[in-house]
């Protein structure tokens, strides 16, 4: 095959960066800043921009509605500083967990006054998606229990299932609602949406516009997330990923920076499906990922790089040849398949698909040596300080 046969494939491979990537976070023991962190929406949107610049492959942004829409500020004015930039606002992931109400959950509360303000709150983010032109409404619960007994878990699961029916039928016919799991944290007993199979019955209980959502590091330990995605994209139920990398638990780590094999053995399912007959298009990639210590925009880019990397390897997978062999019980030609195509040099494809698009060659070299980083070092705490905002010690 030659290196333009693949390019159809990485045109289409787009990967939607979220924009709290770009601001300064922490763990619970503390926040070291950085200079160059986004701190407004208009920021972390200039950020994001120049990712897309420089990958040609993030054209959207997801959003966090409390942490990026300031009371009284148009969201279609946020929709045009995106598109400034070059980009446009992506999924709008409402914030159900962060406000003294939720306590006890959001939806599945015992309390119906809390249950009434993330109604209230899912609703004005679907008001925020028509604004800004986005189709994807990604939910993400913290609700669950910390202590056996604590709260009735049927009663819980029935709440849940009500609300999700409830705003799935407020959406407009082009929204699609996306169901994520965790098995744990910030609830450390129970978790209402704790898995995939509890995602996928509460989406096909919502109704056809709600599918899953698998956050790669929202698994427990040695969990084989390619089976879950395989069973999901046969059952069309997998609406789209947060990708991460994980060590230990939720570690929002650089994508493939730990087991990029898990991350190639996903996308050759994927791939696998598509080959089957399954409409794929539609499976959103997005990056889940707070940096912590790195440099935000070039861990962003790193790992947008990466995902097309290990995205073109598993394109790179002969499938009639693995087919052959899985048809055979040669167990040993058909992982071999598997193996030669993931320590293959994709490089060469990358660089001709690039090439082809007026993109730089090597997107991270380019930004290493550009000024973008020192510039925004140097303007931001200015910006901060005029806004009245704690400087950032940052390690500028
Ligand atoms: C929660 O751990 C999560 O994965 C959800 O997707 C949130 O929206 C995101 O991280 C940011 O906190
Ligand atoms: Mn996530």
């Amino acid at each position: 095959m030659n290196h333009s046969d693949f390019f159809p494939l990485l045109d289409e491979f787009q990967i939607e960066i979220p924009s709290w990537g770009f601001a300064d976070t922490g763990t619970r023991f503390g926040k070291f800043t950085q200079n160059a962190a986004a701190s407004t929406i208009e920021e972390k949107l200039e950020d994001a921009g120049l990712v897309h610049r420089l990958s040609g492959a993030c054209p959207t942004v997801a959003v966090h509605v409390l942490w990026d829409f300031k009371a009284g500020i148009d969201p279609s004015e946020t929709a045009r500083i995106a598109a400034q930039n070059g980009v446009q606002i992506g999924s709008i992931n409402p914030n159900l967990f962060q406000d003294q109400i939720y306590k006890f959950g959001s939806c599945t509360s015992p309390n119906e006054a809390a249950r009434q303000e993330a109604t209230q709150h899912v609703l004005d983010c679907i008001e925020i998606g028509r604004a800004t032109g986005s189709d994807l409404l990604s939910f993400w619960f913290a609700d669950g229990t910390n202590y056996p007994g604590q709260d009735d878990i049927i009663a819980r699961k029935k709440r849940m299932e009500a609300a999700l029916k409830q705003w799935h039928d407020a959406m407009p016919e082009t929204m699609t609602m996306l169901v994520e799991y965790k098995p744990f944290e910030p609830a450390f007993y129970h978790t209402d949406i704790a898995d995939w199979g509890m995602a996928a019955y509460f989406a096909r209980k919502a109704g056809p516009r709600a599918k899953v959502l698998v956050d790669t590091g929202h698994h427990l330990p040695g969990a084989n997330i390619e089976h879950i995605v395989a069973f999901l994209l046969d059952e069309e139920m997998l609406g789209g990923f947060h990708f991460n990398d994980r060590k230990y638990a939720d570690d929002d780590l650089t994508l493939g920076s730990i087991d990029p094999y898990a991350v190639f053995r996903i996308f050759h399912e994927i791939r696998s499906a598509a080959d089957r007959g399954t409409d794929v298009s539609k499976v959103a990639y997005m990056i889940d990922q707070s940096h912590n210590l790195k440099p935000k925009i070039e861990a962003m880019l790193q790992t947008v790089v990466t995902a097309q990397e290990l995205y073109l390897k598993a394109c790179l997978v002969d499938r009639e040849k693995l087919a052959n062999f899985q048809g055979k019980m040669d167990i040993v030609g058909a992982e071999e398949t598997l193996r030669k195509a993931f320590y293959a040099d994709v490089n060469p494809i990358l660089c001709a698909w690039r090439e082809s698009k007026g993109l730089p060659l090597d997107p991270l070299k380019t930004l290493r040596e550009s000024d973008e980083i020192a510039r925004r070092e140097g303007e931001r705490p200015q910006g901060r300080a005029a806004r009245g905002e704690v400087a950032g010690g940052g390690y500028a």
